[in-house]
């Protein structure tokens, strides 16, 4: 693995920077600011058609976007620790709690973020802010599921750390800069996010 194309300040880059850090792998950052348009440049695009970071690329140039399959790359050739669960059952209920967390949870933190904060205006056309709205109570209901299945298990997929706590560390971090503000109660919720965020791998 050469190097690793991202924002040091967007979420889906620090989900991989944590999974790396969890699985000791050392790799050279290189930042591009996407607010000022460095994902736009042709040479990007030929990179990644989609305009996004994370991107991985490998010695030979090969590129790989997406931040899951950038993650399922690093386990492949470094299995220990296990972040995707281990044998046929913990493997599907991590990748059953993962898809939840970012398809139910960042995603509507992200879109949120994306149709509300002015200063995302220039990237997504158009903000609907009705939408951005609508995204917030979407985010604090998985919230509360999380909280109740929290009470009897100390991860989010079992009773392994995973790329799932990843995912959803990442999601409710954001959801400060998205303005969405979760209910003090979910104390169970709390006791895993002071947990998950005092690993090291949280500064990554
Ligand atoms: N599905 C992609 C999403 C990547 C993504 O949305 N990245 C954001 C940063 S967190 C980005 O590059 N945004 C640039 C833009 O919106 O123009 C993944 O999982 O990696």
């Amino acid at each position: 693995m050469k190097k690793i194309l991202e924002t040091k300040t967007a979420p889906n880059p620090r989900r991989v920077r944590i999974f790396l850090a969890e699985k000791g792998i050392e790799i050279p950052y290189e930042d591009l600011d996407l607010m000022k348009g460095a994902l736009k440049t042709p040479e990007f695009t030929k990179i990644n058609p989609f305009q996004r970071v994370p991107v991985l690329i490998l010695d030979d140039g090969t590129a790989i976007s997406e931040t899951v399959a950038i993650c399922r790359y690093a386990e492949e050739i470094k299995p220990d620790p296990p972040l995707f669960g281990k044998g046929a059952l913990g493997k599907a209920q991590v990748e059953m709690w993962n898809r939840r967390m970012e398809l139910g949870l960042l995603a509507s933190v992200a879109q949120a973020f994306r149709h509300l904060h002015p200063a995302m205006a220039q990237l997504e056309v158009p903000q609907v802010k009705e939408w951005g709205e609508a995204n917030k109570p979407k985010a604090l209901e998985v919230l509360a599921f999380v909280d109740q299945e929290l009470s009897h298990r100390p991860y989010i997929a079992g009773n392994d750390y995973s790329v799932a706590d990843i995912t959803a560390l990442v999601a409710i971090d954001f959801m400060r800069v998205a303005r969405i503000q979760r209910s003090p109660d979910l104390k169970n919720l709390d006791r895993w996010y002071n947990e998950v965020s005092a690993r090291p791998s949280a500064k990554a």
